[in-house]
């Protein structure tokens, strides 16, 4: 048993007792009540999931297993001679609560490694689909395609399901799946947008490398794939992403299943895909200007022409936070300190409309929260190291979002969570509760 494993089990071992005692002796005390607005309004703030792997306070922003970004980064083990650390290390932090040591680190490099071969089969799915599907419907297919290769389920099948075991078939199918992601995106991204001309994979390379490898990007495109990889990974499990695949995984369905739900979700433009919106949004204006920077005037111009016409700016708001997002941040640090990114066009009005939007949203008076999140930054940097097709940059975000949502379902698993099912009222129970005749 790899030491990832073996470490995650004692750490379910221990933890198990807490949930059984807070179920059993503590099951009745109120969290807090759900109003009318909150039953309306997707549920916005009511506490009802749980997970230790990521937390996000409305002002702080995230925390991966408690840590902050910036502290998450400096604990991690670096590639050598790369700035940025190991995607594998931090599925180890996030699977089991600790900091990875290098050895423990390159130990889950080689066992992704050992489980990365994409199935011929799921080539074959990839190829029979129309070129023109988004390609997001592709990753999506791709991950559900793989279903037939589900230990979990397979082993139920079998009649071999045991509640405290099963994690470890989950656990299987969710690394399995997580070492297959990063080369199947990179083999949508060739197959679409590169003449359909493949790279064989690298096996002297990390997760990071190889997919900037794949992916026929240079250095520091590694680099940039692994923070990319790392930032979009959690963010609590009530996001759609992470709660679309805890809610699928929630019916014993395999991680497969679940996480197929969850890119579907990540699909759209409220969530994942506003980061293609953004880029769609920023290039469509800067066409109209001939390619030049606008000034601050027209620029306030579109962002109100945009609202006024029913749309949202895309990459601002955000159900949770309430400041800007230190994702927002740390990639709008990684632009000021790379030389040609800071000064690069797209950079200069991405920057511009940071300082512009939230003063517009303020006066709109609608968005809770009138600052950027992850989406408002992570498309520039993608455009200025070559990767232009931004109907593809939710493909990224989606290998991303799995660090976080495949250990979410494995404890998911281990700690016996139920299978979700909300209660529902009617409208005519809302108005009697409200009062209103
Ligand atoms: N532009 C215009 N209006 C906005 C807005 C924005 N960026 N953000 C919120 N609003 C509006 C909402 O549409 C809502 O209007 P109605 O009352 O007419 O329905 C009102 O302000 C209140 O919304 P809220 O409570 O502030 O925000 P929600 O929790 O309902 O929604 C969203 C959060 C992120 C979906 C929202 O802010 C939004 O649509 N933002 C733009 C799209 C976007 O950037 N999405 C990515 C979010 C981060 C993420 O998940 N990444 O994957």
């Amino acid at each position: 048993m790899s030491t990832l494993k073996k470490v995650l089990a004692q750490k379910i071992a221990e933890h198990r007792p807490r949930t059984t005692r807070l179920v059993k002796e503590f099951g009745d005390v109120v969290l807090g009540e759900a109003t009318i607005g909150q039953a309306i309004g997707g549920a916005r703030g009511i506490k009802s999931l749980v997970t230790d792997i990521s937390y996000l306070d409305p002002m702080e922003g995230i925390r991966f297993r408690g840590m902050t970004i910036p502290e998450t980064f400096a604990a991690l083990p670096k590639v050598p001679g790369k700035s940025e650390p190991y995607v594998e290390g931090f599925w180890y932090l996030l699977m089991t609560g600790d900091v990875p040591t290098m050895e423990q680190t390159l130990e889950v490099v080689e066992d992704w490694k050992s489980r990365s071969q994409i199935p011929a089969y799921v080539i074959d799915v990839l190829r029979a689909l129309p070129r023109d599907s988004h390609p997001m419907a592709m990753f999506s297919s791709a991950i559900l395609a793989m279903q037939r290769d589900s230990v979990f389920s397979s082993n139920y099948a079998a009649g071999k399901f045991n509640k405290m075991t099963c994690w470890e078939d989950m656990y299987e199918d969710a690394t399995n799946l997580m070492a297959k992601l990063a080369p199947i995106g990179a083999y949508i991204y060739r197959m679409k947008y590169k003449a359909d001309i493949h790279i064989d994979a690298d096996p002297t390379l990390d997760m990071g490398g190889n997919f900037a490898h794949m992916m026929g990007q240079d250095a520091p495109y590694d680099d940039v794939a692994r923070m990319y990889f790392i930032l979009h990974s959690d963010h609590e499990s009530g996001n759609v992403s992470a709660h679309a695949t805890h809610l699928v995984a929630s019916a014993l369905s395999d991680a497969y299943y679940a996480y197929s739900a969850g890119i579907n979700g990540l699909a759209g433009p409220l969530h994942g895909l506003a980061n293609e919106e953004v880029l769609r949004w920023t290039q469509n204006f800067m066409q109209q200007l001939g390619g030049e920077l606008p000034t601050k005037e027209q620029l306030k111009e579109a962002l109100w022409a945009t609202l006024k016409s029913g749309q949202v700016i895309p990459g601002y708001g955000h159900a949770v936070l309430r400041k800007t997002d230190p994702r927002y941040t740390s990639q709008r640090e990684f632009c000021l300190r790379t030389e040609g990114l800071k000064d690069y066009p797209l950079f200069k009005l991405v920057s511009m409309i940071f300082e512009t939007a939230p003063d517009i949203l303020l006066e709109h008076g609608k968005a809770k929260n009138p600052w950027p999140n992850v989406d408002a930054q992570s498309g520039v940097i993608q455009w200025y190291y070559g990767v232009t097709q931004y109907e593809f940059y939710t493909v990224l975000f989606g290998i991303g979002r799995a660090i976080g949502c495949l250990p979410n379902i494995t404890w998911d698993r281990a700690l016996g969570y139920a299978i979700e099912r909300p209660k529902s009222v009617t409208t005519a129970m809302l108005e009697a509760a409200a009062g209103i005749k």
